[in-house]
């Protein structure tokens, strides 16, 4: 009986840490051989006001997050410093809007494979805390190509 308290009071504990911000169809598109940078997306959706400040991934070297905005009529990326988060509003990543920028990647991602993420959140007392998300790789595909946050940008 013991034992099953704890394993439950370390289920609750876990989903607590979790509950701040929750993660929805995360995927990161798939990248050609030799192509250096590639976005992740998501839907996120904060409990409280909350703000992504920064990401992290072991499959690149550096992690920014990027919003897409139409300069003279073309479609341009920039880092920014943080991503607000309202209160109980899904705030979507997806292609053309913001995205998690993967950038200096180590090496091919794959259709199939699994790009591990962590974002790092910052409420607004000032409390950081990392929320783990794993996101499935889809295919490239030929609306996709015109896009800037598939990598065609150099950065
Ligand atoms: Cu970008």
């Amino acid at each position: 009986m013991k034992r099953i308290f704890f394993a439950f009071a370390a289920l609750a504990l876990a989903t607590a840490v979790q509950a701040q911000v929750a993660v929805k169809d995360a995927w990161v598109r798939a990248t050609v051989p030799q192509q250096k940078a590639t976005g992740a997306f998501m839907q996120l959706t904060a409990e409280k006001d909350t703000r992504l400040v920064a990401a992290r991934s072991p499959v690149a070297g550096v992690v920014e997050i990027h919003e897409m905005t139409m300069v003279d009529n073309v479609m341009k990326m920039r880092a920014i410093p943080g991503l607000d988060l309202p209160a109980g509003k899904a705030v979507e990543l997806k292609p053309g809007g913001y995205h998690v920028m993967l950038i200096d990647l180590k090496g091919q991602v794959k259709e199939g494979d699994t790009v591990p993420v962590t974002l790092v959140v910052q409420g607004k007392d000032g409390k950081r805390e990392t929320i783990e998300v794993k996101a499935p790789v889809r295919p490239l595909n030929a609306a996709a190509q015109k896009d800037p946050s598939q990598g065609g940008m150099k950065h």
